[in-house]
Order: C-alpha cells, then sequence, then structure tokens
C-alpha cells in the first residue's frame, strides 16, 4: 500500500545537496502537496538505519528569523524529527513534530515510510498555519551532521487557508470567545478584513 501510494505522488525536486563525507549524506529532496497533505521525501547517498541517526527538518512559518530557533538563515517555528528505534527487535521509523513556544513543545507523531535511499513522511498543510514555509534539512549520526541546503534556506508554498485557522490557537478546529476577541481586536486594529472577520464569526457560530 505505502509503496503503491509512493509511486502514485508526482515529486517536485527541492534539494539537490553536495555528496559530503559526512555520518549520513542527503543527496536529494523532494515534495508534493495532495489531499492538504504536505509530503516531503529525503534520499541519501549512504542510507542506513541505527539508533544513533536522526534526520531533522527545520520550518519557519512566520518567514521570521526573529522567532523560533535560528538555523542556517531561519527562524524555525517548528521541526519535524525523524528516527529510528528498536521495537521487538526491529528498527522501526518514526517521525515527531515538534512547535516552538518558549522551548520546544511535542505536537504529534506523523505518517511516515521507509525508501529504498531513505524515507518520506506527511504533515496536514493546516497544522502549520501558513501560505508560505522557509525550510532547513539536517542529519545527525554520532555528532557528525549534513545540512541541506548548506547555507540558506528552500520555500514551499503552501494552499491558501481560510483566515480562521490564524485564530484557532488552541488547534481544536474551532474558533472559541477569545479567539473570536483576538481577531476583532485585529479588525479593530486594522489588520483583518471586514471580509476576514466575518470568516472568523461564521466559525464561531458553527463551533
Ligand atoms: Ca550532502
Ligand atoms: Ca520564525
Ligand atoms: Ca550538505
Amino acid at each position: 500500500m505505502n509503496l503503491i501510494l509512493a509511486l502514485l505522488i508526482t515529486w517536485t525536486p527541492l534539494i539537490t545537496d553536495a555528496t559530503e563525507n559526512v555520518g549520513l549524506d542527503i543527496k536529494e529532496v523532494y515534495y508534493n502537496i495532495s489531499d492538504e497533505n504536505l509530503n516531503v521525501k529525503v534520499e541519501f547517498s549512504n542510507f542506513f538505519k541505527d539508533e544513533f541517526t536522526s534526520c531533522s527538518t527545520w520550518i519557519d512559518t512566520d518567514r521570521n528569523r526573529g522567532t523560533g530557533v535560528l538555523i542556517n538563515d531561519i527562524g524555525a517555528d517548528y521541526y519535524i524529527l525523524v528516527y529510528y528505534w528498536m521495537e521487538d527487535e526491529t528498527l522501526t521509523t518514526h517521525a515527531d513534530l515538534y512547535r516552538y513556544s518558549e522551548g520546544w513543545n511535542f505536537v504529534q507523531s506523523l505518517d511516515v515510510h521507509d525508501t529504498q535511499n531513505g524515507f518520506w513522511y506527511s504533515i496536514p498543510c493546516d497544522l502549520l498555519k501558513s501560505s508560505e514555509i522557509y525550510l532547513v534539512f539536517k542529519t545527525w549520526h554520532m555528532g557528525e551532521e549534513d545540512f541541506a541546503p548548506n547555507s540558506g534556506n528552500v520555500s514551499i508554498s503552501l494552499p491558501q487557508l481560510e483566515v480562521w485557522n490564524i485564530y484557532d490557537s488552541n488547534d481544536n478546529g474551532k474558533i472559541e470567545d477569545d479567539e473570536l476577541i483576538d481577531a476583532i481586536m485585529d479588525w479593530l486594529n486594522g489588520k483583518l478584513s471586514d471580509l476576514e472577520l466575518i470568516n472568523v464569526i461564521l466559525k464561531w457560530l458553527t463551533s
């Protein structure tokens, strides 16, 4: 099933990284957006799995290097850690999403699949609450690292979100009274148009 799914996905190249003499060497990164998910595939030139290896994706969702954690030239507000863990004598692949807010906080685990040369994972776009994200990838193996890109970042445009998503600060898919008040304050301060405020109010009425 997962193999068929992977074959059906049309991958768009995102990064071609240099061959570097490091523990786990990133070669190519691809992405795809389908069914409201962002799918990301990472290929290595020397792929192997062990419990001392991980690959992280650092994501700047507000495109502001002053928020989150500085890596290359971005301020990462989220990161996704892909790692391998021994369960019942089998090495299994995991992907966990973290969000930065006075430290890194676990959000949820993501679907992740092994491929011949690496892995790919899926993240629901609406979790990121952004129309464009900046990304940096980094591997770690026994103290050796590979960055991709080696400097700077790459960007991906995400499908446009309905405005209310931005005010759903507790991520429960609803707009509560305090979240509506935040939207009204932004509207009073000219940060939100009448139509955008109506979008939030309509969601509040049905929440
Ligand atoms: Ca590399
Ligand atoms: Ca940021
Ligand atoms: Ca590199």
